[in-house]
């Protein structure tokens, strides 16, 4: 079978607007799959129970193609120049911006028709099977683990990624970034959750980004504490490799409509103008009630605290 020609790979998912791409040799991550086990047993995925699930394929991808040769990483930078009008119901930046599950896997499953011989076979994954993207993208060797718990390079951590896998070999292979925090740790020390005590491992039952997306039914007094109402973005924030980085632009994501929206508006939202205004972000993926729960408990607080 013909070689994937790895210049030319990168080249074109730099032209189709993503911000980075490596290309790993596939193989079994024995120790992230050891360390990912160590973080079940303590209990640190809360209640994500489907984390339990297809353990081998997460660190095989022999598991999830078989035959893979390659897995491609391409990382989508979503930082853009709009600001949020409203000032106290904060949304993680990402969801400032279109779905990224639809948006990047629409590009990879461009790039994969382009670049992938028509005898080999791939499979396209954004958040949508097992895999874990994270290791991937440091076997890529575009960007490093965190003690936040997510990766970065010199474009900070603003950024989603998504993988092809691939049964074609590549002619040259990235190799692995190791973590390059050194001596920092802003993200643990100013995580307003006590979520990262131990560097490199969130522990999601504490973890607002958890409470107020995956949790279905979160404490009140939890959300009530959250500086978000949907996400959380404290750690990112205050990580020096975000503190000179700027809208790049190769974002291939467009801004959302919610954006616009007053603080008096975000109160009164019917589940009508939810749709509207969030259908093409990553919060239409949860259900409005939740959103609107999420925002009630943030008023009264406010009020709570005005009043005292
Ligand atoms: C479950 C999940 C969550 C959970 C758990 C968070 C987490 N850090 O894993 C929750 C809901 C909390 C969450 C939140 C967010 N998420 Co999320 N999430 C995922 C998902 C679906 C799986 C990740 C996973 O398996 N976590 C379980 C834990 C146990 O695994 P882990 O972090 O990989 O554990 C590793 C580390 O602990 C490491 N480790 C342990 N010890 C040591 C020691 C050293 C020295 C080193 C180097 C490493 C190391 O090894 C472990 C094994 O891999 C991925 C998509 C995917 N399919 O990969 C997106 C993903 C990780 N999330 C993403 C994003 C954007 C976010 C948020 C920023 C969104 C937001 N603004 O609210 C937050 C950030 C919270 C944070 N600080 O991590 C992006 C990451 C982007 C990036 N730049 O890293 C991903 C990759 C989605 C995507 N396709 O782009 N997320
Ligand atoms: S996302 Fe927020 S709560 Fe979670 S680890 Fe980061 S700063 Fe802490
Ligand atoms: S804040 Fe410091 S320790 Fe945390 S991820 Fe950024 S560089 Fe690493």
């Amino acid at each position: 079978m013909e070689l994937l020609h790895a210049q030319s790979v990168k080249r074109l998912a730099l032209e189709m607007g993503f911000s980075r791409c490596g290309i790993a040799q596939a193989h079994p991550l024995d120790e992230a799959r050891r360390r990912f086990e160590e973080s079940l047993v303590d209990g640190r995925h809360a209640g994500m129970r489907f984390l339990e699930r297809d353990i081998a394929k997460r660190f095989d991808p022999n598991e999830l193609l078989p035959g893979c040769q390659s897995v491609i990483v391409a990382l989508c930078n979503y930082l853009i120049d709009d600001v949020p009008a409203s000032d106290r119901y904060r949304m993680a930046r990402y969801t400032w911006v279109e779905d990224y599950h639809r948006a990047v896997a629409q590009r990879l499953e461009q790039l994969a028709g382009i670049i992938i011989p028509e005898e080999a076979h791939y499979r396209v994954t954004v958040d949508s099977s097992c895999i874990s993207e994270k290791n991937w993208a440091v076997e890529a060797g575009v960007a490093c683990f965190g003690k936040n718990g997510l990766v970065h390079n010199e474009d900070g951590s603003y950024f989603v990624m998504g993988t092809i896998l691939t049964d074609c070999a590549a002619d040259f292979y990235d190799s692995f970034r190791k973590s390059d925090c050194g001596e920092c740790r802003l993200c643990q020390d100013k995580c307003p959750a006590k979520a990262l005590e131990t560097p490199f491992r969130v522990d999601a039952r504490r973890c607002f980004a958890y409470h107020t997306v995956e949790n279905k039914n979160p404490d009140n007094e939890i959300l009530a504490g959250s500086p978000f109402v949907f996400g959380c973005d404290v750690c990112q924030e205050v990580c020096p490799k975000n503190k000179k980085i700027h809208p790049a632009l190769t974002n291939v994501l467009k801004s959302s409509l919610f954006l616009q929206l007053q603080n008096q508006e975000m109160e009164d939202l019917s589940e009508e103008d939810f749709k509207h205004y969030f259908g093409d972000t990553s919060i239409a993926r949860r259900k409005y009630q939740r959103f609107h729960h999420a925002i009630e408990v943030k008023k009264q607080t406010i009020k709570n605290n005005e009043s005292t």
